[in-house]
């Protein structure tokens, strides 16, 4: 081949890329919805933190632009300007425009790989109308500009700059995304959580739309992180303990705390990527927790000969922990592909903790002692429970006694095709039974107030008859180590409740529920909430249903400007207000209605809100409730 000829054959193997990405976006990005969207900012974010992670990048700016652009700056090394040899091009050139070529010109050590990340910032590229790069490096600014992933002209020099750094400014492309624009609060969120992942790191982002923006810099790392998840509730730990410590090149850091609350708090992360479901990391960090626990209890009298030894539940009562490991060839699996799969890490971390937790235990036996005590109480109770019966007796009712008399079931048994609604009240509860259709939609409704689970163990939860009802009608058992997933009775769980202040109460007791004790549940998207209308509009013939404020306001605008007649719509306030056929059409009926997903996509900051919702703490409880007041209709955990 010619020069001319490998220019060609590269550009058409580029254009197939592009093409590639264009047509199975999901592929790369995870899906094409908002959550789609604001993952094309955390993939260039991410190019910027691995150059963090390299020792060379201290700042990285994200300005969210007025036109709906997005430019995320960084002040590393750069990407690499020089002409590539085979390509005759631009390594900057090649970086943006072939899939994961960014990997290929360094070797980075602990790059982002697996999940939705580390695509390459191409696929960025390819699913943005227009995206601009400037690169300083060299003394020089160097430019180049893209459509749809296509360079419009060849890399040029455009100015001269002592400093280092990368800038890239992209506009997502409106044939790819429906709804294209971003949040400030998710973006916020994630960056957060960044800068707690990455020490000293300074990352800020600003609106200039809203002019909103906000600077995260947290010289205490982890440390920092678990006082923040801690915010809303009574630590009895005065600092969270810390451990930092590297073995056979997989760096590990783990902050943890313990406060008086009975929920387990544990969030684990491989190269600043959350690891939903675990793996090997994390099984470390809980095996040489109550090993370690146990043995430093027995060893300074604090558990005596007769005393029941801690088990994995005991000791982590009340934990509020972060587990943070890098490595350079993470292999991810399952369901989500948030797993972390390589074995020898459970070694690795287990051995780090062991030695680092008795060092941390011995600097402070106070403390140390009342961590035990803790843990002890959490064995007491758990041991009172089993000698009274209750627990076991319980699960065995639970699961012998058959399914509660209040539930409507489904006839069909297909356990992948069926709908349970959860229905706030016996009256709409008794229209959901009429409009249903029997053959896949179970309805169960719910009378009075569920309990706060945020402040009960697991034995007085189990004393709640709702809950019980709830638990029994779907069918897999409940609690971290006894939920099992794979015997849930229906697919689709879907939260059913009134548009007024006691139904955004019932739904939030139901949410915090599954997301403290069917966690699996929401994870994998089996969680829903349905949206009733809030008004009707009807004249003649006509009849609308309006779901939010904004199809009201849109209605309102188009039928005064027609003929400017005053608009009455009905309020809806509660579902009781509808008649079993409209409960249907409006609301039940998959051909018409629309479902709210829940999605966590940053667990601690849903873990702030039901904490700060549910927890002891008063004050932070009222602040919340007057900020969100008017938007807790489109809360969205
Ligand atoms: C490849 C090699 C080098 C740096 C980068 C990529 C790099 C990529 C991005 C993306 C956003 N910001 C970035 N900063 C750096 C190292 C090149 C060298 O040795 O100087």
């Amino acid at each position: 081949m010619t020069k001319n000829e490998k220019y060609d054959a590269s550009n058409i193997q580029v254009l197939k890329g592009l093409e590639a990405v264009r047509k199975r976006p999901a592929m790369y990005i995870g899906d094409i919805s908002t959550r789609g969207l604001h993952h094309l900012v955390y993939e260039v974010v991410d190019n910027s933190i691995d150059e963090a992670l390299a020792g060379f990048c201290t700042e990285i700016e994200v300005v969210m632009g007025k036109d709906g652009s997005v430019t995320v700056r960084d002040n590393g090394r750069g990407i690499p300007v020089d002409i590539h040899p085979d390509h005759k091009k631009s390594a900057l050139e090649i970086v943006m425009t072939v899939l994961h070529a960014g990997g290929k010109f360094d070797k980075k050590s602990y790059k982002v790989s697996g999940g939705l990340h580390g695509v390459g910032i191409s696929v960025v590229n390819a699913l943005s109308e227009w995206l601009w790069v400037e690169v300083a490096r060299d003394g020089k600014v160097h430019r180049q500009q893209y459509a749809r992933g296509v360079p419009l002209a060849p890399v040029k020099v455009v100015g001269r700059r002592k400093s280092t750094g990368t800038k890239v400014c992209f506009l997502p492309d409106g044939e790819i995304f429906k709804k294209r624009k971003f949040s400030f609060e998710v973006l916020s969120e994630r960056l957060r959580e960044l800068a707690f992942l990455n020490k000293d790191l300074k990352i800020t982002i600003r609106d200039e739309i809203s002019g909103k923006q906000e600077l995260f810099r947290y010289k205490g790392g982890l440390i920092s992180f678990v006082e923040y998840l801690d915010q809303n509730r009574n630590s009895i730990t005065k600092k969270p303990l810390y451990i930092a410590d590297e073995k056979e090149g997989v760096p590990v850091e783990i902050a943890f705390s313990y406060t008086d609350t009975y929920s387990e708090n544990i969030y684990s992360y491989v190269n600043n990527i959350h690891t939903i479901e675990g793996g090997s990391h994390l099984v470390g960090f809980k095996t040489a927790l109550t090993r370690t626990l146990n043995n430093f209890a027995s060893k300074n009298k604090l558990l005596k000969n007769g005393d029941p030894t801690l088990s994995g539940d005991d000791v982590r009562e009340g934990i509020t922990a972060v587990v943070s490991v890098k490595h350079a060839d993470p292999q991810f699996e399952g369901q989500t592909k948030t797993k972390l799969g390589n074995s020898e890490v459970r070694g690795i971390v287990e051995s780090i903790v062991n030695e680092g937790l008795i060092r941390e235990l011995e600097k402070n036996m106070t403390q140390a002692r009342k961590i035990i005590d803790k843990c002890k109480q959490a064995a007491r109770s758990r041991e009172a429970a089993r000698k009274a019966k209750e627990l076991t007796r319980r699960k065995t009712a639970l699961e012998s006694e058959g399914l509660p008399g209040k539930l409507a079931d489904c006839s069909l048994r297909d356990a992948t095709r069926t709908e349970l609604f959860l229905v706030e009240g016996d009256s709409a509860g008794g229209s959901a039974k009429q409009g249903r259709d029997r053959r896949f939609q179970a309805i169960l409704p719910l009378r009075g107030k569920i309990l706060n689970v945020e402040k009960a163990r697991i034995d007085k939860m189990l004393a709640n008859e709702e809950i019980r009802t709830i638990v029994a009608a779907i069918g897999a058992g409940i609690g971290r180590s006894d939920f099992d997933l794979s015997r849930i009775r229906y697919d689709k769980i879907i939260i059913m409740t009134d548009a007024d202040v006691d139904g955004s109460h019932i739904r939030t007791l139901l949410l915090t529920f599954f997301f403290r004790h069917m966690r699996e549940l929401v994870d994998q998207g089996h969680l829903y909430i349905a949206q009733p209308p809030l008004y009707r509009y009807k004249k003649g013939g006509d009849e609308i249903y309006l779901y939010d404020e904004e199809a009201r306001e849109q209605l309102i605008k188009k039928l005064s400007k027609n003929g400017k007649e005053k608009v009455e719509l009905q309020r809806y306030k509660g579902l009781g207000e509808m008649n079993p056929t409209q409960l249907w059409s409006t609301t039940m009926d998959p051909e018409n209605r629309t479902l709210l997903q829940v999605t966590i996509d940053e667990a601690f900051e849903a873990d702030l809100i039901f904490s700060k919702l549910m927890g002891d703490k008063v004050e932070p409880r009222r602040q919340f409730i007057e900020e969100n007041a008017k938007y807790v209709r489109n809360l969205d955990v």
